[in-house]
């Protein structure tokens, strides 16, 4: 069987900086092993008449797109309804599919979906591509029929991940290190070594996506295929995107001991005692992101199901308070039946773990209802009417400010404008100790009040031009992000084997 041409497409959102495409590198080296010829797209959102020609050039039997649920999910759209109206089959990949496997094929430019992992699947379906009566036969796609009926296969088993360790000759990794960690570390590789996570959120796509199993690279194959790249581009900090890093400490510790590097990891507040602490100082751990989620007590147990109390979070924080480990917490506001006092509540439990630890930073946004999870049925019970179109995902930004939460019964929309801002500017007003924006935001937080918010307004134009960001001035800042504009700008014209 002569081997087949797949173009493997993902779309980052523009003035972000791209980090290794892990999903369409693991995709491409599968497709590679097995006989076929895989061509990576990597580009920023607004680049589709690059993508467009890029795909021509090359004249793939197949296309890819690996899609999330998101503002992105438009232009996937108007990008596969062009590459249809050419001529190509497409398949999306990635959580989004997998979540609405129907729907997404409902849209007539979408000729295949995969739910789940990749690897087997994508090398499987171009192996039968020409074939559709052997389409029954692949687990893990959904796909329409002769009659344009709709259908959805049995899933795939999960894959060993070592059988698939990433070939980095792929790609020039060159063009994917950023400075990060304050800019003390200039060539940062973000990497993925294991998936899924075993716990029970009832917001997180896990529960769909990876139904509770971590599955793990070893730690030495995976240190085995991530040295030689890290000696050649001298990568000199990690950022590993895993869902939850340590769920096997002994694994992760052993990863992080032999790649000798510092390095930043997700995990859970429960994982931290003395002895982890010890071991995150000695390994050289810049941050650790958990996922506070609330500081109400009801929210994190009847409604998130997190496993983990407030209490659990202020012992994390005061353990590592001056550890040389940042401690970086998720808030999840506007959960399906959260009270505008839990909320607050939660408003208020920010500033108390500042006050434990100044040097503790925030990412909060807004609840998304995933479907297939628990809080996404809870979200409807209260009025929520999910999209009938797949590219109507596009809405739900937990970043936006004019975000919609019809399953609110409060009224949320003055804490969806400023919360994020006041959250952010007093972790900045804590860790630079400037009290007059500390004692002004407090009064705020423990008022509630959002009236007049001039402060705010002026203190995030203060906090934007980096008025606070000590050794690291304006116009060294102003400086570097123009350097970082002009090498975007100038990756923007090459993708995947091309980029090298
Ligand atoms: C890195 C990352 C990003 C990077 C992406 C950079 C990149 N190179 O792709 C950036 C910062 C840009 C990003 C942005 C966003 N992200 Co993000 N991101 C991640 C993160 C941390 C790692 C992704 C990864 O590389 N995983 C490793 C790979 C190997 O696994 P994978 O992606 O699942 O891929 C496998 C399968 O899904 C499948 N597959 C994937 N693509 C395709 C394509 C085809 C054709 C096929 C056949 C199969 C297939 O095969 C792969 C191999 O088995 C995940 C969390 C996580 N740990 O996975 C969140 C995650 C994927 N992101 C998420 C979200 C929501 C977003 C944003 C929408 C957030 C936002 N509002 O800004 C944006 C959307 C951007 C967009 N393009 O639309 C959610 C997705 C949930 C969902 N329902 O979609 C996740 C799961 C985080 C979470 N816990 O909620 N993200
Ligand atoms: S701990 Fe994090 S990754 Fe794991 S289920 Fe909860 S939110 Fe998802």
């Amino acid at each position: 069987m002569p081997g087949k041409k797949i173009t493997l497409i993902s779309l980052y959102p523009e003035k972000t900086m791209p980090i290794p495409p892990s999903a369409l590198l693991y995709l491409a080296t599968a497709l590679n092993k097995n006989g076929h010829e895989a061509q990576i797209i990597y580009k920023a959102a607004d680049d589709p008449a690059g993508v467009i020609k890029e795909v021509d050039g090359f004249k793939p039997d197949l296309i890819g797109m690996s899609v999330f649920t998101g503002f992105c999910n438009k232009k996937y759209v108007e990008l596969s309804r062009i590459l249809k109206e050419r001529g190509y089959k497409i398949v999306w990949g990635n959580a989004h599919p997998a979540l609405v496997p129907r729907q997404t094929l409902n849209e007539p430019s979408v000729d295949f979906v995969v739910i789940g992992e990749g690897e087997e699947t994508i090398v499987d379906l171009t192996n039968k591509l020409d074939a559709p009566a052997q389409y029954y036969s692949i687990p893990g796609i959904g796909f329409k029929d002769q009659n344009g009926k709709i259908i959805i296969n049995d899933k795939r088993n999960f894959i060993d991940m070592d059988d698939y360790l990433i070939d980095w000759t792929l790609v020039n990794l060159e063009n994917y290190l950023f400075p990060y960690f304050s800019n003390r570390y200039k060539r940062v590789l973000s990497i993925v070594t294991s998936r899924g996570c075993p716990f029970n959120c009832q917001f997180c796509y896990n529960l769909v996506f990876n139904t509770r199993r971590w599955r793990a690279h070893d730690a030495e194959k995976i240190v085995a295929n991530l040295q030689p790249i890290i000696e050649k581009y001298k990568v000199d900090a990690i950022r590993f995107l895993d869902d939850n890093f340590f769920v096997d400490k002994k694994r992760a510790l052993a990863i992080v001991r032999s790649l000798g590097l510092p390095y930043s990891a997700d995990s859970r507040v429960e994982y931290v005692d003395e002895e982890f602490v010890k071991n995150l100082k000695e390994t050289k751990c810049l941050e650790l992101t958990f996922g506070f989620e609330s500081g109400s007590e009801r929210v994190l147990r009847e409604v998130v199901q997190k496993g983990t109390g407030t209490e659990k979070i202020i012992k994390a924080v005061t353990l590592l308070k001056n550890s040389g480990t940042i401690a970086t917490g998720g808030i999840v506001f506007g959960l399906p039946s959260e009270t505008k006092e839990e909320y607050w509540e939660t408003m208020k439990f920010i500033v108390r773990l500042l006050e434990i630890n100044r040097d503790v930073a925030f990412t909060c946004g807004w609840f998304l209802p995933y479907p297939g999870t628990g809080l996404y049925e809870k979200a409807k019970e209260k009025g929520f009417i999910p999209p009938e179109k797949v590219e109507d995902w596009d809405q739900f930004d937990r970043w936006r400010d004019d975000y919609e939460m019809i399953w609110l019964d409060w009224d949320y929309k003055q804490a969806v404008k400023y919360s994020r801002k006041i959250v952010h500017l007093l972790a900045l007003a804590y860790k630079r100790n400037i009290p007059i924006i500390k004692n002004i935001l407090k009064w705020r937080v423990e008022h509630l009040n959002f009236y007049w918010p001039i402060d705010i307004y002026l203190f995030s134009k203060l906090r934007n031009i980096y008025l606070f960001s000590g050794n690291n001035n304006f116009i060294n800042r102003t400086v570097k992000k123009i350097i970082i504009k002009i090498i975007l700008l100038k990756r923007n014209g090459q993708s995947g084997k091309n980029i090298k």
